[in-house]
Order: C-alpha cells, then structure tokens, then sequence
C-alpha cells in the first residue's frame, strides 16, 4: 500500500485544541485525542486559547469551564463572535444542568457543539465524541482542507450540494408597534463534515469569486420557498432571501421565482429578496433590470446593510426597492453613541421619504428597540429577539413569543425624546 507524502498526511489530520487551566487534564485529553489521529496543542488560559485559535485554526476545541481569569461562557461567546467553525466539547466540573445550560448559549450562538463532558469523565466518552465530528469520507477531508484555506472549489460546491450540507437557518422580524412577527429571515448555513456548522462571510465572497454563487442562492430559494408553503405562515408574514449582485446577472432569477411562488401557491408579494447596498451599486444596469421586472412580479426588494456603501440618494432612489434594512453597526452602538443615533434617525426618515419600509437589524436591547420605535422604524430584528436558529428552534420560538409584552416592553410614558437621549446613557 502506498503512503501519502507526510507533509499531505499531516495536513489532513484534525487538529485539536485544549484549553484547560489544569495542566495534568490537559495532557490527558491532548494524548487521548494524538490516540485517536488528531494533532494537538494545548493553552492554559484563554489569552493563550485565542492566539492559537487563529494561528493554527483547530477543527475541534475542548473547553474547560471554570478558570480564574475568564469564565468558559465568556470563552464561548467569545468563539461565536469570531464565527469559529470547530467542533466544540465543553468539559467541567461543574453538574450537569450547568454543562446543558452552557451547551445552549453555545448552540443559540451559531457554534457546533458536539458534546459536554462532567469531569471525571471516561476516556470512552470524549473518544466518542471527538470521533462524531469526524469526516466520513475522503473528499469530504479535501473539501475541508480547501475550506480551511477559503479556496472552495466549484466541485467542492457542486458535491456539499449534492450532499445537502447547506442548510437554513432563520431569523424573525417583528413589528416595532404590535410586536407581531412580520417577517422571516432566511440565512444559509454549510454544514461541512469536518469543520462543522460554517458560516456564510466564510464562503459567501468565494462562491461569488469562481461564479458558482448562483448554484447555492437556486437551492437557497428552492429550500427556503419550500418550507415557507409548507410552514402556514404565509397569510401572515414574509420570506426574506438574501441574494448577491451576481445572482442579478441572471435572466432566469426572476421567472424562476415566480414559477415556484405559483406552484407552491405563495403569493409573490410575502417574497423579499434581500441586497446589500454594494451589490446593488455593483452592476446598475443590469441590477435595475432584473430588480425592476422583480418588483413587476410582486415580489418585495430590500436594501440590505444600508449605511455601509455610501451611495447618493439619486442612486437609491433610481432602483425600485420596497424596504430598507439599517446597518447593524449603526444599530448596535445606537445606545452608546449619539453620532449613531444621528445617523439611524436620519436614515429612517430618508428611506420614509423615499416610502420604504424601515427594519432595524441588530437590535441587542429593549432600549435600543425603544429608541427606534421612537424614531419611526417600522420593523427590528435582532439578538433581543431571537437569533438565527434552525427549523424547528423557530416554530418553538413562533409559539413562544408574547408579541404584546414585547410591545408593552416598547410602551413607555409619554414619547421618548430623542435629542434628550443624547445625555442619558442607555440602560
Ligand atoms: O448569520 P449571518 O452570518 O448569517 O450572515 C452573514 C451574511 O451572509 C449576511 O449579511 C447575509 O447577507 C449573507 N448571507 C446569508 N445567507 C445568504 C444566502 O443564502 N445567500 C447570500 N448571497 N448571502 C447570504
Ligand atoms: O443579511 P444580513 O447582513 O442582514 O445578515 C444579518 C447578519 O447579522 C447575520 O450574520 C446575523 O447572524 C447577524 N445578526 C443578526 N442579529 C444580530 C444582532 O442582534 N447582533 C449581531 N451582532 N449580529 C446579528
Ligand atoms: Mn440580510
């Protein structure tokens, strides 16, 4: 039997990093896991932990945690804020409903968890877990090499097509007056084989680089349309797709959709496709095309990531949106900063001028949300609200959600003033 090169072998075996406090669980897990065919390096603090994170991009991490310096949740979300695609053990001491607990936050924030383990635990146990989140097959182990490096191939997306390994997950929009779900957010995730749940800034900008972004934004549209007949919420609120420039270049964009709207019996008008202002700017002849004979059709376009790509008013006026989404960025310091608030006000009235519908995205507090009810939008959306989740974490979460309490939430004595907001610290 031949052997690969070394140098080939060693780049295909996972790598793990162990963040631990103490030195002797370290070596344990670090040597059960070298056992078991992975590379290893440990940190001992999540100084250490982060640096290496980004210097050697581990496929899987083990995480401890009760340290002294930042607790493992400070750890966890720390991970999800940088998107990491490892797959994730969290270890402890600590019982049981802590480590579940624990494992929920981690999930809810985008991160694969594969397992929590009470320490003492059986070496059995963490070999299996570290061996669920193992590739199945050879090419998937290219795939997730090239992956690794954001070289994904054309093949590579043809063949995590073929495997379903994209998968949804959604968001809600709810009404800054009724507190109603109005609408949901479809955002595709890649479910890769060996580096987990990855996502979309990872692979988005390459897909559109090697031109196979129309392959995944069909099945996108395709799954996504599906799911909203099959769901029973279209009498009531939108489906919101987010397509690229690229995905404009296509004659066939808007047929297509109008031809599954018809067969799934949707009405084209609870569609939205979602664009971000760049893409909008990239090609303006042909955007203005397809985006016109889009909204002949019916279907609702929205300015995506608006305040990010400076462009004129004449601009945005020319193309026929229906609704605009703010920023998060400006969203997310509107309670610290008075130049955000300035601005999220001023675009609130643009785009109302302009008789768009206003979504706020990146709503993170109650006080946010009732500075922007204040200032007129119409719709937030937001981690205050429910982040992404899968399927069936959202039809919980339709049954769950009190809309009038989160309008009651918004209530407040008198109409708030925005200028004196600029003194008050948000709280
Ligand atoms: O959760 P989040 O990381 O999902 O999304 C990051 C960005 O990826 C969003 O700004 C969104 O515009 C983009 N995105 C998410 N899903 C899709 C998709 O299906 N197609 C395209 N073109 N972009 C998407
Ligand atoms: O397509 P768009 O750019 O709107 O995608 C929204 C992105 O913002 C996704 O990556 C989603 O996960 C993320 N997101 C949604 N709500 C919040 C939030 O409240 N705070 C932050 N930081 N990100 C959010
Ligand atoms: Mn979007």
């Amino acid at each position: 039997m031949t052997q690969p090169a070394p140098e080939f072998c060693a780049s295909l075996r996972p790598r793990l990093l162990v963040l631990d406090d103490d030195p002797v669980m370290r070596e344990i897990i670090a040597v059960l896991a070298e056992r078991q065919g992975f590379a290893s390096r440990m940190a001992g603090n999540p100084a250490e932990f982060f640096s290496e994170l980004e210097r050697w991009k581990p496929t899987h991490v083990t995480i401890d945690l009760v340290m002294p310096t930042q607790d493992g949740i400070e750890v966890l979300r720390e991970l999800a804020s940088r998107a990491c695609p490892a797959a994730i053990v969290i270890i402890s001491s600590m019982d049981l409903k802590v480590l579940d607990s624990a494992r929920r936050v981690a999930s809810e924030r985008g991160l694969q968890i594969v397992g929590v383990l009470a320490k003492p635990f059986k070496h059995d146990a963490l070999r299996e877990l570290l061996g669920l989140a193992m590739p199945a097959i050879g090419s998937a182990r290219v795939a997730a090499e090239q992956a690794t490096g954001m070289t994904v191939s054309r093949p590579i997306i043809e063949e995590a097509l073929r495997e379903a390994q994209f998968i949804l997950h959604f968001q809600p929009k709810v009404s800054l007056t009724s507190g109603a779900v109005v609408g949901i957010e479809v955002l595709v995730r890649w479910q890769h084989p060996l580096l987990g749940l990855v996502m979309p800034d990872r692979f988005i900008t390459e897909l559109e680089r090697n031109g196979s972004i129309g392959l995944l934004t069909q099945q996108v549209i395709a799954d996504a349309m599906a799911w909203f007949a099959a769901s029973g919420i279209g009498d009531r609120m939108t489906l919101a797709v987010n397509v690229s420039a690229h995905d404009l270049n296509s004659l066939v964009l808007a047929d297509d959709l109008h031809r599954r709207c018809a067969d799934l019996g949707i009405d084209p008008a609870r569609v939205v496709l979602e664009l971000t202002e760049t893409g909008a700017m990239k090609y303006p002849e042909t955007a203005l095309a397809t985006l016109t004979r889009l909204r002949i059709k019916g279907f609702g376009l929205s300015i995506d990531d608006f305040g990010t790509g400076y462009s004129s008013m004449v601009q945005l006026a020319r193309l026929p949106f229906s609704s605009m989404k703010i920023d998060k960025s400006f969203v997310m310091s509107m309670c610290d900063s008075a130049e955000s608030r300035k601005i999220v006000t001023s675009i609130i009235s643009l785009g109302h001028s302009l008789g768009l519908s206003i979504v706020a995205e990146g709503v993170e507090s109650i006080a946010s949300a009732r500075l922007l009810r204040a200032a007129g939008c119409d719709v937030a959306q937001g981690y205050e609200i429910a982040a992404p989740m899968d399927a069936r974490a959202l039809a919980a979460w339709l049954q769950a959600w009190d809309a009038q309490a989160f309008a009651a939430a918004l209530d407040v004595a008198g109409p708030l003033d925005l200028a004196a907001m600029e003194l008050m610290p948000c709280t």
